[in-house]
C-alpha cells in the first residue's frame, strides 16, 4: 500500500492532490491511499463538499511504508519519520527542497501554479478516466493556489487545466463558481490569533536557524483589525517557545494584492527600515512562494 502524503498544516492543494494522486496510482493497477498530516482549513471543508469525497485519513506515520509526496518536497513539511520510509514519488510545484532518497523515484516538478495541473497532466498522458469529483477536486485547488488565476505563479497550462476540468466538472458559470471558493478561502470568522497564524504556516531552515512564514488570505484588511496586536504576541510566542529567529505573517487582501506583514523574534529588527507609519506593507503581494518568501530571504540574509 502507497501512502500518498501532502504537506504538515494543508492547504487545499496538498489535500486534493493526495488525493487525486491516489486516483492516478489506482489506475496503475497499484494499492494506495490518501492521508493528510493535519486538519481541513474551511476552504478545502468546502471543496470536498462539493466534490462529494472523503477526508484522506490522518497520517499516523510513515515508517517503514512506501510514500507519495505531494505539493512539497523539503523535510520540515514531510512526516517526522519520513527518513525510515521509502519515497516513490513527487509531484510538486515548488522550489526543490532536502528530500533525499535511497531509490530511483518517479519525481513531476513542474513551475506551474499548482500540483493539480501537473496531476491533471499525468492523468491526461496516461488516459486515466477524470471523473467529476475528481475534475472538481483539481479544479478548485488550482483557482485556490492561483487565487483565481490572480497570482504571479500562475501559469497558461493551470489556466488550460481549469478550462478543460471545468467541462468534467459540469461547470459553466465558472466566476461563480471562483467566488463561492474565495468566500470559503477567507472565512476566517471565530478563529483565535493563535488558529490564524497556523492556519498556512510554513517553515524554513534559514542560515542555521529556524523561521516561519504564515499567510492569511482575506476579502479586506479590516477583517483582522482588531486582532493585529493579539497576531504579534502569538508571533513573539512562537520564537520564544520554539527557539525561531524570525516569525511573521502575511495578510493578504485578495482582491487588492495588497499584504501588511507582521513580524518578530531576533532578525525582525532587519526590516524595521521598510516601515511606513508602523507597519510594514507589501504593494502587490499574492504569493508567498514567489514575492513573501523570496523578498524576506533577501532581507533576512
Ligand atoms: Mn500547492
Amino acid at each position: 500500500m502507497i501512502q500518498v502524503v501532502g504537506h504538515k498544516n494543508p492547504d487545499s492543494d496538498s489535500i486534493c492532490s493526495a488525493l487525486v494522486a491516489t486516483e492516478l496510482l489506482k489506475a496503475r493497477g497499484l494499492e494506495a491511499k490518501a492521508v493528510r498530516q493535519g486538519e481541513l482549513n474551511r476552504e478545502t471543508q468546502y471543496i470536498l463538499e462539493q466534490a462529494g469525497v472523503e477526508a484522506p485519513e490522518m497520517c499516523t506515520g510513515v515508517a517503514g511504508e512506501k510514500i507519495w509526496l505531494v505539493d512539497y518536497s523539503d523535510v520540515a513539511q514531510a512526516p517526522d519519520d519520513v527518513n525510515e520510509a521509502e519515497i516513490l514519488g513527487i509531484v510538486d510545484h515548488h522550489r526543490l527542497g532536502d528530500i533525499m532518497t535511497v531509490n530511483p523515484l518517479e519525481a513531476w516538478i513542474w513551475p506551474v501554479g499548482c500540483t493539480n495541473t501537473i496531476l491533471f497532466n499525468l492523468l491526461k498522458m496516461e488516459q486515466v478516466e477524470i471523473t467529476r469529483p475528481m475534475a472538481i477536486l483539481m479544479m478548485s485547488a488550482i483557482l485556490s493556489d492561483t487565487v483565481g488565476f490572480a497570482s504571479p505563479t500562475c501559469t497558461e497550462k493551470d489556466k488550460e487545466a481549469v478550462a478543460a476540468l471545468a467541462e468534467y466538472a459540469e461547470v459553466t458559470d465558472l466566476d461563480a463558481f471562483i467566488k463561492n471558493l474565495l468566500i470559503a478561502k477567507t472565512d476566517i470568522e471565530g478563529l483565535s490569533a493563535a488558529q490564524l497564524v497556523e492556519k498556512d504556516l510554513k517553515e524554513y531552515p534559514f542560515n542555521g536557524r529556524q523561521v516561519v512564514v504564515g499567510q492569511i488570505e482575506l476579502a479586506t484588511l479590516e477583517q483582522v483589525e482588531g486582532m493585529i496586536d493579539a497576531l504579534e504576541a502569538d508571533l513573539t510566542r512562537r520564537c520564544e517557545e520554539e527557539g525561531l529567529a524570525f516569525a511573521s505573517v502575511m495578510l493578504t487582501d485578495i482582491t487588492t494584492a495588497q499584504t501588511r506583514l507582521l513580524y518578530k523574534g531576533e532578525w525582525a529588527e532587519k526590516l524595521v527600515k521598510h516601515e511606513k507609519d508602523g507597519m510594514l506593507m507589501m504593494e502587490n503581494t499574492l504569493s508567498r512562494k514567489k514575492q513573501g518568501w523570496p523578498w524576506l530571504q533577501q532581507e533576512l540574509a
